[in-house]
């Protein structure tokens, strides 16, 4: 048996403060046009495709950034896009920031079907950074001013004739992130993220980020037999330098596809969601091997609580 969706992590270059959703949406397009032309059915974009990244400045009215963040999807900047991909026939899955009716801030990531129809919005669980101004940084990242932390948990969602997850960026460093989908069955996890190369709480990991990248994502596909499609906006971006190294990770863990560059660039794979069972069904059949009664300290605890 093989069901096969093909795939592509479209990976964006800087997109800087004084770029409009115009121009990253013509970007965007040229990107969904070019994917299916190598016949891809879903196009994964990254996190807060449509801005720069405005958590790396502080203003003291949260007022001041409330252009940055969307009102609704689809919108009249990203309608072109809607409908594009609705008469190409192809899926997307988009990252943006979100002030929704009742005025939360959040950040998400859209799944679009390919006849348009909407599957699901996910809004980021792990927020990273920090709430206040931190003057001495070269740059801010404060997410956890920006956005409040989802309470809504990790979705899995019936689309694409498969299992689909959504994490964002952070995310994708916690094994919970991948357990919780995996737990569900998912067959591919689509995220989007923005990772500055500088990490200032701990400069020693600057050269490791692509390192980690991979790590988590690999490890977190093998230990649940799943598809992960990490997407990058990467290069240097209002003077910050970002990690790109967009992938997708096969349920072995193994890298099938991998960027070469720090621009807009897309990488396609064919991917088997069938294949997931080989892991799902072997070493890691959750329902045979699992031992949830020995893990209650990871529901019940959040830090570290060493022994006297
Ligand atoms: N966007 C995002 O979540 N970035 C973080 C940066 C490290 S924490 C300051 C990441 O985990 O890649």
């Amino acid at each position: 048996m093989s069901r096969m969706l093909t795939v592509a992590a479209a990976q964006l270059g800087p997109v800087q403060r004084d770029h409009s959703r115009q121009q990253v949406v013509a970007r965007l397009l040229d990107l969904l046009r070019q994917a299916h032309r190598q016949g891809v059915e879903l196009v994964v974009f990254p996190e807060l495709a449509l801005t720069t990244f405005f958590p790396r400045w502080f203003v003291d009215d949260i007022a001041e950034a409330d252009h940055w963040y969307e009102r609704a999807m689809p919108n009249e900047a990203t309608q072109p896009l809607f409908d594009e991909a609705r008469s190409l026939g192809i899926g997307f899955c988009l990252g943006y920031a979100l002030i929704d009716e009742a005025g939360h801030r959040w950040n998400v990531q859209t799944l679009v079907e390919r006849d348009g129809s909407i599957v699901a919005t996910y809004k980021k669980s792990h927020i990273p950074g920090h709430e206040h101004h931190e003057p001495d940084r070269p740059f801010q990242h404060a997410e956890r001013y920006y956005f409040e932390p989802s309470p809504d948990g990790f979705g899995v969602w019936r689309a694409f004739g498969g299992l689909m997850g959504m994490m964002i960026c952070n995310d994708r460093r916690w094994p919970e992130s991948y357990r919780e989908m995996g737990l569900q069955g998912v067959e591919m996890i689509l995220c989007g993220y923005n990772t500055p190369i500088h990490y200032l709480p701990d400069p020693s990991q600057d050269i490791l980020q692509g390192f980690h990248n991979a790590l988590v994502m690999q490890g977190g596909a093998y230990q649940n037999g799943t598809w992960v499609v990490g997407v990058a906006k990467g290069g240097v971006e209002e003077g910050v330098d970002s990690l790109a190294q967009s992938m997708i990770v096969a349920p072995s863990g193994q890298i099938v596809a991998q960027a070469l560059t720090t621009d807009d660039e897309l990488i396609v794979a064919r991917c088997d969601l069938d294949w997931c069972d080989r892991y799902k069904n072997t070493l890691f059949d959750f329902d045979r091997y699992r031992r949830p009664e020995l893990y209650a300290r990871i529901t019940s605890q959040r830090g570290v609580i060493e022994p006297d």
